[in-house]
């Protein structure tokens, strides 16, 4: 008995270090309840990462690789129900039933890390064990690599505040390519978002592969704003950008802008064209002797590489208009397991207005009868939404009291806080300002609740910001514009309970090494105390 007691004084922990605990404090999305013990978990080439079942070896693995990667050991995964005496334990055994699907348990002893939850949950409760481990978790290591990563104990239980958690990204006015995309969903995954919402047409691109309707890649996605090459993704990189994204536990929407900011299929197929007249400037003469647009039973319309809005609508009285719209959500959403289909319906202002309505009630049917929920730029409330219909709010509050009364349930996404588009000042050097400056105080000082009125919390789906590409020509480009403002939004996403710019600006200027190590280029907000 003796000895035993000798040998657990011996093992008695150490005291964590004043960095450990710091990374304790400054984790983003601000977890639901943190308790802090202060004692020190390492990490070494020792540990091993054990799962509770096969079910979840590929969220081990993503550990095990992220783990691996930063700190140069070779940690492998081991598979039992039982908690391990040490190393990391992911179970999908929970005795806390409050959990949900995306909540987790984090609880950090001397000797182990368990993380509790469903699949969802272990994979947002090991971001946050990310961010509990030094910066230098995040980058290859230097040849005189430590041989221990410190963790303090304590316990986190966590829950996200809403269930949509969302980024917009505009690859239609400029396209982005699978690497940018990829890396797009690596960021927003590292603050638990949990939607993609990918923007795929608008007047000067179209950036899907539809096989029944070829022409609307091979000329309308020919170029971009400015006059690129624009781009586009094959229906087989479409699949594997949702099989990534899936991977860490991200639900790609697919969005096709109609009947308005529809010009790429306009002048892709010009019977479809409800008669508008491309903006001047910014447009691509036709060349009538080009391939591409023979075999068109009506004049297409040019091609357009400026940045209005507004001045595109497709062909209200005509069937072959529904059948195209059917090919493509056809198409579309069989190669999308989510389950929503985005429609747009956003700005449509040379359409009619019946039309408009009766653009959105058949794009209502059209989209329920090939199995998806539809999601719709806040103007659709104009039409027969309901309890079926998901309505993103971005400018008027009379259209989401609409939708709220009709009964669908609103994407907050208002333009002067949430869009990551706007310039941070005058001095940015992208971005636009429609709708406002952005600092990074005034992207986090909101609530999605209360910013419209007469919105209550069971109205209220979630949050989402995002980035239109018309000044954006590049990864650089978007990671200026979305860093540092996008933590903010998943915050505002994930965490409950009251919120202070104050108290967030320290944490997020902590978050400096991290952006630092991904090679970000952030923009360094003299708001924010960097770090
Ligand atoms: C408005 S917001 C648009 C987009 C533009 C954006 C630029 C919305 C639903 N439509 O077409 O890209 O402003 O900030």
């Amino acid at each position: 008995i003796l000895v035993v007691a000798v040998t657990a004084s011996c093992k008695r922990a150490k005291d964590a270090s004043p960095e450990a605990i710091a990374q304790f404090q400054n984790v983003i999305p601000k977890p639901d309840s943190t308790v802090l013990e202060g004692k020190a978990f390492e990490l070494t080439k020792e540990s091993a990462i054990t799962i509770s079942g096969a079910d979840i070896q590929p969220i081990g693995q993503y550990l095990a690789d992220m783990l691996n990667k930063g700190t140069g050991f070779s940690l492998s995964l081991k598979t039992s129900e039982k908690a391990p005496e040490s190393g990391i334990f992911l179970t999908t055994a929970s005795a806390d039933t409050t959990l949900g699907n995306e909540g987790y348990t984090l609880t950090i002893t001397s000797d182990l890390v368990t993380i509790a939850g469903k699949p969802a949950g272990l994979f947002y409760g090991l971001q946050t064990l990310r961010q509990l481990l030094p910066a230098a978790i995040e980058k290859a290591p230097a040849a005189s690599a430590q041989p221990a990563w410190e963790i303090a104990t304590g316990t986190i239980r966590d829950v996200p505040l809403y269930s949509w958690r969302g980024s917009m990204l505009d690859v239609a006015r400029h396209f982005f390519g699978m690497d940018d995309v990829k890396r797009y969903i690596d960021l927003i995954s590292y603050y638990k978002m949990n939607i993609l919402h990918l923007h795929l047409s608008d007047d000067q691109g179209w950036r899907i592969e539809i096989k029944s309707w070829p022409n609307l890649t091979k000329h309308g996605g020919s170029t971009q704003v400015g006059g690129g090459k624009g781009g586009f993704f094959t229906q087989e990189q479409y699949g594997e950008l949702v099989a990534y994204a899936k991977s860490r536990f991200i639900t790609i929407v697919p969005e096709i802008d109609m009947p308005g900011h529809i010009n790429s299929a306009l002048a892709s197929y010009g019977e479809l064209n409800g008669g508008i007249q491309v903006p001047k400037e910014g447009r691509i003469e036709l060349d009538l002797s080009s391939p591409d647009i023979l075999g068109t039973k009506t004049k297409p319309t040019q091609l357009y590489t400026g940045r209005e809005v507004g001045f595109s609508t497709l062909r209200y009285n005509k069937e072959e208009t529904f059948k195209f719209i059917n090919d493509v959500v056809r198409e579309l959403s069989a190669i999308t397991p989510g389950p929503y289909f985005h429609v747009g319906g956003d700005e449509a202002h040379v359409t009619k207005k019946e039309e408009y309505i009766q653009f959105v009630n058949r794009f209502t049917e059209i989209v329920k009868s090939n199995g998806k929920k539809m999601v719709g730029w806040e103007e659709v409330s104009q039409g027969n939404v309901d309890s079926n219909v998901i309505v993103q709010h971005w400018s008027k509050e009379k259209y989401a009291l609409e939708a709220v009364q009709k009964g669908s349930l609103l994407i907050m996404s208002p333009a002067n806080k949430a869009y990551l588009d706007m310039q941070y000042d005058s001095t940015s050097r992208i971005g636009l300002h429609w709708a406002a400056y952005i600092e990074v105080d005034s992207a986090y000082n909101w609530d999605p609740l209360t910013y419209s009125h007469g919105i209550n919390r069971e109205n209220v789906l979630g949050v989402e910001a995002p980035l239109w590409t018309e000044t954006v020509e590049n990864m650089n480009d978007i990671e200026y514009l979305v860093f540092p403002r996008l933590p903010g939004y998943a915050e505002l996403g994930w965490s409950t309970g009251e919120k202070s710019w104050d108290e967030y600006k320290v944490r997020l200027g902590k978050h400096a090494p991290r952006f630092k190590a991904w090679d970000i280029d952030y923009y360094k907000s003299a708001k924010v105390p960097w770090v």
